[in-house]
């Protein structure tokens, strides 16, 4: 590999190759290290790493050209912004590689380019608003996509339109007719799959296919599980370090807390945790680790037990925000509105 002709800023470079496989690695720091392209600089090393530049038939230069235009499209959101987009696709290929789903679901470079293309765009895009929101305010995209999974629907919709309008970023110029249509329908797949109206759904059907006798994750169960590895990457958050994992609660509690001042403002619902009066942002937490996260990544140790010695940050993280509970009541009673 080469990674020299791609640019990468050095001290990233430094970083990725000592531990590219790493939960530990410090998403805004990343983004700093690269005059904030984290995201363009990360899948560059990805493809590198991977060998996707023989796979996609592809220069570099387009490479980098298409990751620029898909990182210009993350608005500047507190929490759904290029920063989270680098960060999902960081935490795809440390399930990849040092959790070893590569090797178990014997995925081959174009699975790998999948999961990994799949993680940097599953938010392009992103209005800072919920799927409800935008339903309830009958906003243009609740009405192109008839209320079905608005923004998952909208996000690779829009990423397949970058490069086929533009030759000099299209990426999957060069793909064989068949290869590009199954490239397609798996990243489609697998960003649809984090639309959080289908998590309990989908992970009932994946812990029973996991249990099943005819389980084959390098077969007929393998879309299903690369879907798991992108959704349980959307919500990873609470398996990093507690400091990081406060920056992003605070950032996505502070744009759910967006969302409810203009619910307000157009007396509309105000939506599940949108409330800035009434959200305990601790209790938030708990309640997000119990219910979402910790029966997530239980799903994901079914099939890749080298996550083992990770799957303990979950509750260290749960005990902090216990004991902060009451903290978080006393300020919720100090700035009651009116
Ligand atoms: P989206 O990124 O698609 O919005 O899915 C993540 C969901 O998990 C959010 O809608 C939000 O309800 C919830 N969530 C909570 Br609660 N805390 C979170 C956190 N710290 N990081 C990410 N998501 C969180
Ligand atoms: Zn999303
Ligand atoms: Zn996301």
């Amino acid at each position: 590999a080469n990674f020299q002709k791609l640019n990468i800023p050095k001290r990233l470079l430094d970083i990725l190759f000592k531990q590219h496989d790493d939960l530990y690695i410090d998403p805004f720091e990343c983004d700093k290290l690269c005059g904030g392209e984290g995201l363009v600089n990360l899948m560059l090393f990805f493809f590198e790493n991977y060998n996707l530049f023989d796979v996609f038939l592809i220069k570099p230069k387009v490479v980098r050209g298409y990751f620029e235009e898909v990182m210009k499209g993350y608005l500047d959101n507190p929490y759904h912004n290029k920063v989270h987009a680098q960060d999902v696709a960081q935490t795809c290929n440390f399930l990849l590689s040092k959790c070893k789903f590569i090797e178990i679901g014997q995925l081959d470079e174009q699975d790998i380019a999948c999961v990994l293309i799949a993680g940097a765009i599953h938010d392009y895009g992103h209005p800072g608003l919920t799927n409800a929101f935008l339903i309830n305010s009958r906003n243009e995209l609740a009405l192109t996509y008839n209320d079905q999974s608005v923004l998952e629907m909208f996000h690779p919709s829009q990423c397949f339109k970058i490069a086929w309008g533009n030759q000099k970023v299209n990426i999957f110029e060069n793909l064989q007719f068949h290869k590009y249509r199954r490239i397609r329908e798996s990243i489609i797949l697998m960003v649809l799959s984090t639309d959080m109206a289908h998590h309990a759904s989908e992970l009932a059907v994946t812990n029973s296919r996991i249990a099943a006798p005819d389980f084959e994750p390098n077969g007929k169960d393998k879309q299903r599980l690369m879907d798991l590895i992108v959704h349980s990457s959307d919500v990873s958050n609470p398996t990093k370090s507690y400091e990081i994992y406060k920056q992003w609660t605070e950032k996505v509690l502070t744009e759910f807390w967006q969302q409810g001042d203009k619910e307000r403002d157009l007396g509309l619902p105000i939506s599940y945790l949108c409330n800035r009066y009434t959200t305990n942002m601790a209790e938030a937490q708990v309640g997000f680790i119990d219910y979402v996260v910790k029966p997530t990544f239980a799903c994901v140790l079914g099939f890749l037990p080298a996550y083992e010695p990770f799957f303990q940050n979950l509750d260290k993280n749960k005990a902090k925000w216990q004991e902060l509970i009451e903290y978080y009541k006393q300020q919720l009673a100090s700035i009651q509105p009116k």
